[in-house]
């Protein structure tokens, strides 16, 4: 039977406090009129920038959690993977690439590892070797710098330029994914904006969306900005467009934040923009590079 909504496995850890994972996958791609279906890899009491967190992987649970799911022969749109809550989790979400394939189906990879240049602390190379066979499955990966970086083996440096970007998009679309997105690319010639490029190896464009820059840290924009993305894409959105509203929602969330004096590690207050979402796309700045 034909699915009445679009359906997303999506597979990320549950973080109780700070913005991140299911708590932004959830709400986002819901707006967009996308039904989640959540396959929680670890439970946290929050994500992992705050100090004294406490987490409980679900490694062993998952088998049985997937196979419930076979039985009851769900199908999905898209399958979406995140933050993994351990190394041996890669091959189940290969497996389940693999067992729940379908026509047309999205499936897309955000390779969570780290970010500004460091692996998040759960994580090690083996977590880094193993994340490039996920990616190899992927139709659309999304890494920002840092772990674009760490897939490509390069060492991480603030500033890249634009051709050495591109090659590194080139790079990881030979790892496998058709597209190629790199998120949190600071501006060489701008301090006061960002970038995030793109690379699509089916038509051989690439793709550039700018937009201010705000000193701030927010954990969990990453898994915001990627949300967006495959809810575009399942909107039947193309990939320049797809950026654009992924970047703009979270530049609109930065702003919605910045001026308040709450902790960072809170994240961007996506509930005060989420219904932007179901908005006509009204800024469009994409630019398509040579
Ligand atoms: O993608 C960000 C993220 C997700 N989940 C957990 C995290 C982080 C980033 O710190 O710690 C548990």
């Amino acid at each position: 039977m034909r699915n009445h909504l679009q359906r997303v496995a999506a597979i990320h850890d549950l973080s109780g406090f700070g913005r991140a994972s299911l708590t932004v996958v959830i709400p986002i791609l819901s707006s967009m009129g996308i039904q989640v279906c959540p396959l929680p890899t670890a439970v946290l009491s929050s994500h992992s920038a705050f100090p004294g967190f406490n987490g409980r992987d679900l490694t062993n649970e998952l088998p049985k959690m997937i196979e419930h799911w076979k039985e009851l022969n769900i199908q999905f749109d898209a399958i979406y993977s995140g933050y993994l809550g351990a190394v041996g989790q890669i091959d189940m979400v290969k497996n389940f690439i693999d067992e729940f394939a379908a026509p047309d189906q999205l499936v897309i990879v955000d390779p969570v590892l780290g970010d500004n240049g460091k692996l998040y602390s759960a994580f090690n190379e083996t977590m880094v070797e193993k994340m490039k066979e996920l990616v190899a499955k992927a139709e659309v990966i999304t890494p920002n710098l840092t772990e674009a970086a760490f897939l490509l083996g390069e060492s991480y440096r603030p500033k890249v330029s634009i051709s050495e970007l591109k090659e590194w998009c080139f790079r990881l679309a030979e790892l496998g994914p058709k597209q190629v997105i790199i998120t949190s690319v600071p501006e060489e010639t701008m301090p006061n904006k960002t970038s995030v490029m793109a690379y699509n190896s089916v038509d051989l464009r690439y793709w550039r969306v700018t937009c201010d820059y705000l000193p701030a840290n927010y954990p969990g924009t990453g898994d915001s900005f990627a949300s967006v993305m495959v809810g575009a894409l399942l909107q039947g959105d193309s990939l320049p467009i797809a950026l654009d509203r992924a970047v703009h929602f979270i530049s609109m969330g930065v702003r919605a934040t910045f001026g308040h004096d709450h902790h960072p590690a809170e994240g961007i207050l996506i509930e005060k923009v989420l219904p932007s979402l179901n908005a006509p796309v009204q800024i469009s700045s994409y630019q398509l590079l040579d």
